[in-house]
């Protein structure tokens, strides 16, 4: 908390001082970095106490590889608890504070997984728990999405062209890490987290690597320039960006460089920290836990055991040291997901490393009679497992299935470790600051502050009124909403209709075709007029593929020919529209999400390990159209399953039909589908490179590497057609029942708060 008077004085001074400015001279980009610049003088003190506090008792470490924080300037100044007043003073100045939503928003994630890591480091921060994030400082982010025609080209995201203005260079906390044939420098740039309505203030450690000495004179003077640079590129390569594929990446000697990097500055970090302290080595373990957040930063655990071993520690006690420190999450059931290296390649990256693997696997086949390296190569979810005090998954569905289906010998031998962390969101962000209209309408009926304890929605009735006044939010929201997409996506959606919004990365298990194929089916009955009461409605798709996913990338063009096809259709754009939102992300997501009417949440049942924007879009007032899958689940437990559209098959239903499942005989049974799967390659959609007609085989026959429809696209279509018919008409002719839904949505939320996550970790995992 600081004072918002003070704040403003200081970022005055510094617009005088660096641009002879007053804040109505000021360009957006002035603006930004003073303000920045002042928050950080204002809580330069506090978050100096919250640093020097944290190793002095128990304390945690989440390391991963994304963090995708999104724009810092607005979500901070609302935890430092003066947007509000910022707001009023600055405008009072005359200057215009919508420019500082030009601020780069840093994409330094691919979905999910990166974004739960910044959830978790807001709700640790306001919660005082001691947390500190380990993550990697990319110059180039996720890409940025274009749409050339129909199909989606990639962009690179520079975004530290802009400044990054709330990144602290901390040069005295250089390590050094060492490579095969060479070594880096890695510095951290620390990033402060503020938590809400308290004086803690986390912080998020980034590393970037540099080359040991900036140029090698000898050579430069020698005018070998390249030679000089060389060096120095190849240090920087590793942390130039962030891989786009948040499926399977394998065998890039980068990409496990990057890993590598990130794993070995954080535990030389933590263990200086430790020891700084002056403590022993051997208390490690009682004063440090370490999350590793999903396999990407597994090395760690053969780092450990190294930096141990090279201070004198026995290898034995150095490996239980470890299992002791180490605790483990995992976010995917895609086997294809799983990361294992080859050994040749971490012969590569390091013979040490090599070393102790091999030796952690001899290990593991003695104690346990199981194995870490198969094929030669090393399963880094393996290796997890038996060096952790802790695995957990991240729904309840999702955590049984990683005991039952992933790793089912260790939890024969290890039940205890094995445990579940539904995910959560931090209402800071996907509430209060992406829709305080709707925070304002709770906060007037809440016993409490809602933003610091979201379980004071749970104490609110949802009377009609109620139910009223969320119907008149979604409007302004969708208002809102409607007014940015004419601007930047050059769409016409009108505030009238029923927002229908998928909004995630592009891929086949989270079934993007089965919604597109449900569009098309609904835009073709309303052309031949047997649908005459579907109210206007407006289909919005969002989302990145994976540069190299050809299947998700003609998903993309399937929705854009379908817009346009449909947008441009006269007889039916009254009732229809589509949209397929180009360059989603999380700024965009803060538009997106509040205007929602209904959630698609439409995965494969057992395949999205929990899912985080079916939380966002619940909290904010949306009905959840989905399957029986991830947290969707526990979702409909919480408001009620006769508030949500549940639809589809079950894992149960799946797993018994796995072998005798014929798609082409649905195909060949039922006109609609026929006609729906059709449409890719007959509608006339542009398919130069037959990745339409790709997606179609893949439905119906398959690829030498999966069985047809894998997903189960035409198995769950007709379930679908119904549960999203009967919402849209609901909707249509009892709005006010519909509102109700939603409103036992918005007070059910509570639970999916990151706050309630943290203190699960911080209880019964990390023990702080
Ligand atoms: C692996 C190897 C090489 C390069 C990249 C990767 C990689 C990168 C990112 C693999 C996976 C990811 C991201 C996974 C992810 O976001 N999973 C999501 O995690 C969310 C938070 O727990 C869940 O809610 C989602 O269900 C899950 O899909």
């Amino acid at each position: 908390m600081v004072n918002a008077k003070l704040l403003y004085r200081d970022l005055c001074r510094i617009l005088k001082a660096r641009h002879f400015v007053l804040p109505k001279e000021a360009t957006p980009h002035m603006l930004i970095e003073a303000t920045a610049q002042a928050a950080l003088i204002q809580a330069g003190d506090a978050w100096a106490k919250s640093h020097s506090a944290y190793a002095k008792h128990r304390h945690a470490a989440y390391i991963s590889a994304e963090f995708l924080t999104g724009r810092l300037i607005l979500n901070n100044l609302l935890n430092l608890g003066v947007l509000e007043e910022m707001k009023t003073l600055l405008a009072a100045s005359g200057a215009d504070i919508t420019c500082l939503e030009e601020e780069a928003d840093p994409a330094l994630g691919n979905g999910g997984l990166g974004r739960l890591a910044a959830c978790f480091l807001d709700s640790a921060a306001s919660m005082d728990a001691p947390l500190m994030g380990y993550g990697l400082k990319y110059r180039y982010g996720l890409f940025r999405q274009k749409i050339q025609g129909l199909d989606q080209a990639e962009e690179p995201d520079e975004w530290l062209t802009s400044d990054d203005n709330w990144s602290v260079r901390r040069e005295e906390d250089a390590v050094l890490v060492p490579l095969k044939d060479f070594c880096v420098k890695a510095v951290p740039y620390d990033m402060p987290v503020f938590g809400y309505k308290t004086d803690t203030v986390g912080t998020l450690r980034l590393w970037q690597t540099e080359s040991l000495h900036e140029f090698d004179f000898a050579l430069f003077n020698d005018y070998k320039y390249d030679e000089a640079s060389l060096n120095k590129n190849r240090a920087e390569d590793i942390t130039r960006v962030l891989y786009p594929n948040d499926w399977d990446d394998k065998g890039r000697l980068l990409r496990l460089r990057q890993e590598y990097v990130l794993s070995s500055a954080t535990m030389q970090d933590l263990i200086r920290l430790h020891e700084k302290s002056g403590r022993s080595l051997r208390q490690l373990p009682h004063f440090l836990a370490v999350q590793l957040n999903d396999t990407h930063p597994v090395l760690a655990i053969p780092e450990l055991i190294r930096l141990l071993t090279q201070k004198g520690v026995s290898f034995d006690y150095a490996c239980r040291m470890a299992q002791e420190t180490f605790a483990f999450t995992n976010h995917t059931v895609m086997p294809e997901a799983l990361e294992k290296w080859s050994m040749q390649l971490i012969g590569m990256l390091s013979d040490e490393i090599s070393a102790i693997l091999k030796r952690l696997d001899k290990r593991a086949k003695r104690q346990c009679g199981l194995a870490l390296i198969k094929d030669g190569r090393v399963s880094m979810a393996d290796l997890a497992v038996y060096m952790s005090f802790s695995v957990n998954g991240v729904a309840r569905i999702h955590s049984e299935l990683v005991k039952t289906r992933l790793f089912p010998d260790w939890y024969k031998l290890f039940p205890e470790r094995f445990n579940n962390k539904t995910n959560g969101v931090t209402q800071r962000r996907w509430l209060a600051l992406c829709n305080p209209e709707l925070t304002a309408l709770l906060q007037s009926k809440a016993d409490g502050d809602c933003i610091k304890d979201l379980g004071c929605l749970s104490g609110i009735k949802p009377d009609a009124q109620l139910a009223k006044a969320l119907l008149q939010v979604k409007r302004l929201k969708k208002q809102q909403l409607s007014a940015w997409l004419k601007l930047t996506q050059g769409v016409d959606i009108p505030d009238s209709f029923i927002f229908d919004i998928q909004i995630k990365r592009i891929h086949e298990y989270k079934r993007q075709l089965l919604n597109a194929l449900g569009i098309y089916d609904l835009y073709m009955d309303v052309k031949d007029g047997k649908l005459k009461d579907l109210p206007p409605v407006a289909f919005l798709i969002g989302g990145k593929a994976a540069p190299g996913y050809a299947r998700a990338k003609a998903v993309i063009r399937y929705v854009n020919s379908l817009a346009q096809l449909i947008n441009n259709d006269t007889s039916v754009n009254g009732k229809i529209r589509v949209c397929f939102v180009n360059n989603y992300c999380c700024s965009a997501a803060e538009k997106l999400i509040p205007a929602a009417d209904l959630s698609e949440q439409i995965s494969t049942a057992g395949t999205e390990a929990s899912g985080t924007g079916n939380m966002k879009l619940m909290m904010n007032g949306a009905v959840t159209l989905g399957t029986w899958d991830g947290a969707n689940i526990e979702i409909a437990q919480a408001a009620g399953e006769e508030n949500e559209f549940i639809f589809g098959a079950r894992i149960e239903e799946l797993d018994a039909i796995a072998d005798s499942y014929d798609p082409m005989a649905l195909y060949e049974k039922d006109a609609r589908l026929r006609r729906a799967v059709d449409s890719l390659t007959d509608a006339g959609f542009p398919d130069e490179d037959g990745a339409l007609k790709e997606l179609k085989t893949s439905l119906l026959e398959g690829a030498s590497w999966h069985k047809p429809d894998h997903y189960y696209v035409l198995k769950d279509f007709e379930s679908y057609r119904d549960a999203r018919l009967q919402a849209l008409r609901l909707y249509r002719n009892d709005p006010a029942a519909f509102s109700m839904m939603a409103l036992k949505n918005v007070l059910a939320s509570g639970i999916f708060s990151s706050d309630r996550t943290i203190a699960q970790y911080c209880e019964e995992i990390w023990k702080i």
